[in-house]
């Protein structure tokens, strides 16, 4: 485990990958990303074309690898016992992927964990329980997930915060530097993505802008 920043502050420009996400070599993007600004890094090996067993978790550890020598937290999507395994700074779960309470005792209190919601209840189940942060979306229409839920937009994020949850939150699902800064001034403490920085010819310019639209929806916010 590493010493990180503060919750909010890593979820500003939350990077998720898989092996498969990216054209380039995935070592090459990851460190890249990082010299542009990423705050935080999730393993998601998910898919058809997704690597397996002992492949996986080489992929896993040459990313963290990296991960640790920029003090970039480390989290594994769906796979505690991989997250466990790792020593990763933390893990995130999605509604069907086991007991928000279970896995915490799995993980333990100094483990980042992680939950995925998409109505009110959720968030407030998962408040409750004892998740770190909240995974919020798909904002926008994704194609990086496949079985991922109707857009909720921005807006919904602004709902959760009248509703009175305040727990750090990432947006995710669809988003771009046009559309990010609409994320974070609707209340979200960071954007998460996948596809705009995995395809982009320059990871490290597209990440650069990316965290400075994130940063500009947080003054924008509080302006207000
Ligand atoms: N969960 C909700 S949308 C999504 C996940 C993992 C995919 C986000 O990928 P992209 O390419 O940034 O839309
Ligand atoms: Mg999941």
């Amino acid at each position: 485990m590493i010493e990180t920043l503060g919750m909010k502050e890593s979820l500003l420009l939350y990077f998720i990958m898989g092996s498969h996400n990216t054209p380039h070599d995935p070592l090459w993007v990851l460190q890249e990303a990082i010299q542009g600004g990423i705050t935080c890094f999730q393993f998601r090996e998910k898919g058809e074309k997704a690597a397996r067993g002992a492949e996986k978790v080489e992929w896993a550890r040459a990313l963290q690898e990296i991960c640790r020598a920029y003090r970039i937290p480390f989290l594994v999507d769906d796979e505690v016992d991989l997250a466990l395994f790792l020593d990763a700074e933390g893990v995130h779960i999605g509604q069907e992927d086991g007991e928000i309470e279970e896995v915490r005792r799995k993980i333990g209190d100094h483990k980042i964990l992680g939950v995925s919601i998409h109505t009110v209840e959720e968030a407030h189940i998962a408040q409750e329980k004892g998740a770190d942060y909240l995974g919020v979306g798909p904002i926008y229409p994704t194609s990086s997930k496949k079985d991922a839920k109707e857009p909720v937009g921005p807006a919904f994020i602004r709902e959760l915060r009248d509703q009175g949850i305040h727990l750090p939150i990432v947006g995710i699902g669809g988003i771009t530097r046009e559309n990010a800064a609409r994320i974070t001034e609707a209340g979200a403490d960071g954007i998460a993505l996948i596809s705009a920085i995995c395809q982009a010819q320059n990871p490290r310019e597209e990440a650069a802008l990316l965290r400075k639209e994130a940063k500009l929806g947080i003054y924008r916010r509080m302006e207000r």
